[in-house]
């Protein structure tokens, strides 16, 4: 649906490396919708919530320790087939699997470095952008839907 919404995070390794304005780029000249940005210091705690499903792997403790490791920049993206597109855009896991022209093919080489973050599927979404939004994310029209969408 236009409405579906993805939780896209630019992890610590993208903000030092000044790719934040690159991926926003790319997501608004797709066509998808803004509806939350954060810049936030995230805790272990948090993050051991955002990557549950990934407990017990034997990256898991580098994993955290990367993503605390300095600020993230949390999104909510809404538009056609939000959660597909959003992991097209990103490539593969390994960067070194993922297409030149997705963000991960463009600008990272390891899988343990891989610069962004995008829910895996509408499930996921949802209880990710509660776990960073709780908030909520902003409501207001866009003057461009109409040309984005039939
Ligand atoms: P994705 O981020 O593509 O959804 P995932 O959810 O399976 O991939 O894993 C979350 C993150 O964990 C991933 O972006 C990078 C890290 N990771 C995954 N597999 C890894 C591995 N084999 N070695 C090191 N880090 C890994
Ligand atoms: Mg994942």
């Amino acid at each position: 649906s236009t409405t579906e919404r993805t939780y896209i995070m630019i992890k610590p390794d993208g903000v030092q490396r000044g790719l934040v304005g690159k991926i926003i780029q790319r997501f608004e000249e797709r066509g998808f919708k803004l509806i939350a940005l954060k810049l936030v210091q995230s805790t272990e705690e948090h993050l051991e919530k955002h990557y549950a499903d990934l407990k017990g792997k034997p990256f898991f403790p580098g994993l955290i320790k990367y993503m605390a490791s300095g600020p993230v920049v949390a999104m909510v993206w809404q538009g056609l087939d939000a959660v597909k597109t959003g992991r097209v855009m990103l490539g593969a896991t390994n960067p070194l699997a993922s297409p030149i022209g997705s963000i991960r093919g463009d600008y990272a080489l390891a899988v343990g470095r891989n610069i962004i973050h995008g829910s895996d599927s509408v499930e996921s979404a949802e209880k990710e952008i509660a776990l960073w939004f709780p908030e909520g994310t902003v409501q207001y029209a866009s003057a461009l839907e109409s040309w984005i969408f039939e």
